[in-house]
């Protein structure tokens, strides 16, 4: 009797601190200086990684809902750099994105810039960079935002960040990828699989006879997927990219790249045993099957001196986003608008290996698209200001926009978009072979980043509520840098109107400091993009196009994966 009445009282002093905390509205302040360091991986081998302060992994951030995040960076790389924060909205702080040349012009070394992040949402995130492929080498690091009313109770809370890790930079390895040769272009990559910067091997999650813990799942790494379970404990699915969603049993959770989840799983009742949890990496690019995937386990720890159990469970199984439920229960949205997008790749008239929404490879602008937008005045609804290979869309504010992405490729896209969560309404394949399909629920899941394998294909819906500069991209670093990107300007009108004058400090300055023009179309004039302007883009070459039909010899993981084909 005594300790229920202890229990209650304490309830209500954590419920008293929670209110008072949501009151606060804190401003969560960090001085970043981004340089590489030397990391060495458990004594193995030594490469360099971008780094914040002296240190990779660089600390995660933690914050409130309602708090705003604050990052001064300084700039201690000899390029460019950029932070952006992954799933969040940035409603009415489009400029704060950090998609370089999209919406700023990246910082340049030696310079500086603050950014302000309103966190109107809770969840699991983070914050990596978006210029060329500095993710993969490194600069990315979990965001949590706790919710002072969380729904589902739990005792502790435990981050895994999970994250492949190569021998070579990124700049290396794309090259490689360029590689219009394909016998070159697939050379096994054989990563590492870290968390937290350590070996997976290496890495022990400590449970407590009894406790609930929530497990924070992120796939922060460059581009492959994990698939996380724990022998002899079954998990409960309760959030997707940010989403809460209505508890589902699972075996494991797959994440793909940029990818988030959060799971409930309660520790046994003795320490007489510890377990093994995995976390498999499923690895496209590799064309030998036998190191497909790679398997890398690591201890659940319930005493240092306990004997490790074997309960092994061999299913792989895909996140069923099609069956999940939000549990804000917003119901299906009604379209308005179609827009479907071709994922094709091949070798483009520039002899390189090339991605493709519809043909067009992204290529950066040399104004970034919200200063196009911000000042080209009534011409910011011509999606030709923003140039051809840009890919823009041009929304209305509040129209429902429906995309269909259609994968022609023979290896997935974990597809993701800036500025909003989608709902996803139907999922199938493109093959014509086996024409299978099928409908979300009434209230379809909503998600910031949807996997679409190979041959498949993805419906999405979201409302242009927020209007901005989003990017819709692939989330494999290597692919984003062959073009695989497209953009959306949402409400161009109201982006002058909420925008215009109230560019934070040194945007503009960090532009000038690297030569870029501050207005103009996408290159800086006047008008619609010609086509001459755009001469040296690549074009695809029609007989050297790949497609969802891979090369014999290839193990497709998509089907291990499974996908909608259960
Ligand atoms: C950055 O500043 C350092 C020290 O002031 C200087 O040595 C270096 O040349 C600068 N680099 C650039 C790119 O301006
Ligand atoms: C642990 O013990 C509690 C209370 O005896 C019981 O309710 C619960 O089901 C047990 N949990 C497991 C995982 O065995
Ligand atoms: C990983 O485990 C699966 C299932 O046991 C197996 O088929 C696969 O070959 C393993 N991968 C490696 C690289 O050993
Ligand atoms: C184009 O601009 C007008 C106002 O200048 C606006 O009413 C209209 O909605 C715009 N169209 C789009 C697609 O934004
Ligand atoms: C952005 O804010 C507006 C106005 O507060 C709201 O109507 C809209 O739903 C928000 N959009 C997003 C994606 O947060
Ligand atoms: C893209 O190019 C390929 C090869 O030229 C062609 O087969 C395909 O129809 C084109 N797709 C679109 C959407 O234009
Ligand atoms: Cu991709």
């Amino acid at each position: 009797m005594l300790s229920l009445l202890r229990g209650c009282a304490l309830a209500w002093v954590a419920l008293l601190l929670l209110a008072a905390r949501a009151a606060e509205a804190r401003s969560i302040e960090h001085f970043w200086d981004i340089e590489e360091v030397d990391f060495s991986l458990a004594g193995m081998f030594t490469r360099k990684a971008i780094g914040v302060n002296g240190q990779w992994p660089i600390p995660r951030v933690e914050a409130t809902q309602g708090d705003t995040l604050v990052i001064h960076v300084t700039n201690k790389l000899n390029e460019p750099t950029s932070l952006h924060a992954h799933g969040i909205f940035q409603n009415g702080t489009n400029y704060y994105d950090g998609a370089s040349m999209v919406t700023e012009c990246g910082i340049p070394p030696n310079g500086t810039f603050t950014y302000e992040i309103p966190l109107q949402q809770a969840g699991t995130y983070w914050i990596h960079s978006h210029y060329k492929s500095q993710t993969a080498d490194g600069l990315r690091t979990p965001l949590i935002i706790h919710d002072p009313n969380e729904v589902y109770k739990y005792d502790e809370e435990i981050v895994l960040p999970l994250e492949d890790w190569f021998h070579e930079p990124a700049s290396v390895m794309i090259k490689q990828f360029r590689n219009p040769d394909p016998s070159i272009r697939f050379t096994p990559i054989v990563p590492y699989g870290l968390i937290d910067g350590t070996c997976i091997n290496r890495h022990r999650i400590n449970f407590s006879p009894g406790k609930t813990y929530r497990i924070r799942l992120l796939n922060i790494g460059a581009s492959f997927d994990f698939h996380f379970s724990i022998e002899g404990h079954h998990v409960r699915l309760i959030e997707v990219d940010g989403v809460m969603v209505k508890e589902r049993g699972m075996h494991g959770v797959g994440v793909a790249v940029g990818q988030r989840a959060s799971i409930l799983v309660t520790a046994r009742n003795t320490t007489n045993w510890n377990y093994m949890f995995h976390a498999d990496m499923f690895t496209d690019l590799l064309q030998m099957p036998q190191y497909n995937p790679l398997n890398f386990t690591g201890t659940v720890e319930y005493s240092p001196t306990a004997l490790t159990a074997r309960e092994p469970c061999a299913t792989w199984l895909t996140v069923p986003d099609l069956d999940l439920e939000p549990l804000d229960g917003e119901p299906m949205l009604e379209a308005d608008r179609q827009i479907t997008l071709n994922a094709y790749s091949g070798v483009f008239s520039d002899q390189t290996f090339r991605h493709s929404f519809n043909n067009y490879t992204y290529v950066t602008p040399r104004v970034p698209t919200l200063l196009t937008a911000l000042s080209v005045g009534k011409d910011a609804n011509k999606s030709l200001v923003y140039g051809h290979q840009t890919n823009a869309y041009v929304l209305r504010h509040m129209e429902v926009v429906e995309v269909t992405i259609n994968n022609h490729d023979y290896y997935s896209h974990p597809f993701h978009i800036h500025g909003h969560v989608f709902q996803i309404i139907e999922v199938g394949s493109i093959r014509s072979q086996d024409r299978t399909s099928k409908m979300a629920q009434d209230t379809p899941v909503k998600r910031d980043t949807v996997v679409v394998h190979g041959g498949q294909y993805a419906v999405i819906r979201f409302r242009a509520d927020n209007p901005g500069v989003w990017l819709l991209h692939c989330h494999i670093d290597f692919h984003i840098m062959l073009g695989l990107q497209m953009t959306f300007i949402e409400a161009p009108d109201k982006i002058q109107q909420n925008m215009r004058g109230r560019l934070p400090d040194r945007y503009k300055e960090n532009c000038i400091a690297q030569g870029i023009k501050t207005t103009g179309n996408a290159f800086g004039n006047q008008g619609e993009v010609q086509a001459e302007e755009d001469q040296e883009v690549p074009t695809p070459y029609p007989d050297r196009f790949e497609s969802y039909e891979p090369p014999s010899g290839w193990k497709i993981v998509s089907y291990i994966l499974g996908g909608n084909k259960g």
